[in-house]
């Protein structure tokens, strides 16, 4: 976006998830989080690095995102960069959020959403110690209204969870996010999880696969929702021609900022595939982003986008991201991203801030 800014500011901030966080590619206690302020005209716009501590979910980590900001992202070289997509998408969503605060509006209006008054949420839950346990979290989910239940699979962690799940709770909106723990020789093994008709399979195969999940597919009852595999609108493009997957999983990071996601929405929309926004553990601030992008009309799916209080003690924002009753987040009608950042807390938990050139 071709944006004036007078400075960029880097900030990292520690955040302690309040549960650890289990997936097939490791489990995350502490999370370490880059802040993007983009200041011009004497107001801020604020981004979020969605990458993780390690590069596991994918290449980019929190310490190659720093750099990749300092040393890039602010220059005439940002154009030539090769993905690093959570980086640059996370000074790319500070952008729209100072647009949007220049025009006065939301940013739900700034990106052209909108679409919606109130976004339905999901949970996902991370690999448990025991099945028990699952099923204990699941519970007080639904309880809070959550609308959509999404559980961590992995080898040894799959079809007899997913049994037990569907035998205790056979009415609720239910899928499975495996991360690329599994291959083609597995597909037997995943038709098992036909049987207890799941929403979608989420990114069962390799994070840089396409044409393996078209053939998975094609053995499957159950949707395949792509995640990781998704990067540019020309992915999703390719995807749903080969007819890799029925569902697409749209994070703003992943795809490097709201220009890439739109462009993924209008892609899937046109093709009649539905998506929903997928979460990466994320502040208040990459949080309100999600509600804002989840505005868009093709976003009809629950998200992996729910409240403060499910990760943190204290969010950054205030108030806290809340869900309703109904299992919901409501607008807010505030310029920009919608909510007050807790100056005093965030200072407390930033362990180092730079100022990158411009
Ligand atoms: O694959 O959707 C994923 C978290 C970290 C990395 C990858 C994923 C996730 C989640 C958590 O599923 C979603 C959230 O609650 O933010
Ligand atoms: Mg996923």
């Amino acid at each position: 976006m071709e944006t004036r800014v007078d400075r960029i500011v880097l900030r990292e901030i520690r955040m302690p998830l309040l549960h650890a966080f289990e997936t097939s590619f490791g489990r995350t206690t502490e999370r370490r989080i880059i802040l993007v302020e983009a200041c011009a005209d004497g107001l801020s716009g604020w981004g979020e690095v969605t990458c993780g501590e390690d590069p596991f979910y994918n290449e980019e980590w929190t310490d190659s995102a720093w750099l990749m900001l300092r040393d890039y992202a602010a220059t005439d070289k940002a154009a030539a960069v090769r993905d690093n997509r959570m980086a640059l998408g996370g000074l790319e969503a500070a952008m729209w959020d100072l647009e949007a605060r220049r025009y006065g509006v939301p940013l739900w209006e700034q990106i052209g959403g909108g679409a919606r008054r109130e976004i339905p949420c999901g949970v996902s839950i991370g690999i448990q110690e025991s099945i028990d346990a699952l099923l204990r979290k699941i519970d007080a989910e639904l309880t809070a209204g959550y609308q959509r239940i999404k559980i961590k699979i992995k080898p040894g962690w799959d079809v007899l969870v997913v049994n037990e799940v569907r035998k205790r709770f056979p009415q609720t909106r239910l899928m499975v996010d495996a991360n690329s723990a599994y291959t083609l020789a597995d597909a037997d093994r995943l038709r098992q999880l036909d049987e207890f008709y799941l929403m979608m399979i989420e990114q069962p195969l390799a994070h840089d696969d396409i044409i393996d999940h078209a053939e998975l597919q094609a053995k499957l009852a159950t949707p395949i929702c792509l995640d990781e595999s998704i990067r540019t609108a020309h992915h999703a493009e390719q995807a749903i021609r080969l007819g890799a997957c029925r569902i697409i999983n749209i994070k703003l990071g992943r795809v490097g900022g709201f220009a890439e996601a739109r462009r993924i929405h209008d892609v899937a929309l046109s093709a009649g595939v539905p998506v929903w926004c997928g979460g990466m553990l994320e502040s208040g601030i990459g949080r309100a982003h999600n509600i804002a992008l989840s505005t868009l009309p093709g976003f009809v799916l629950p998200g992996d986008v729910s409240a403060s209080r499910r990760y943190w003690a204290r969010d950054i924002v205030v108030p806290p991201v809340e869900v309703s009753a109904r299992g919901t987040i409501a607008l807010r009608d505030e310029p920009g991203f919608g909510y007050e950042i807790d100056r005093e807390y965030l200072d407390s938990i930033t362990v180092r801030r730079e100022v990158a050139a411009r």
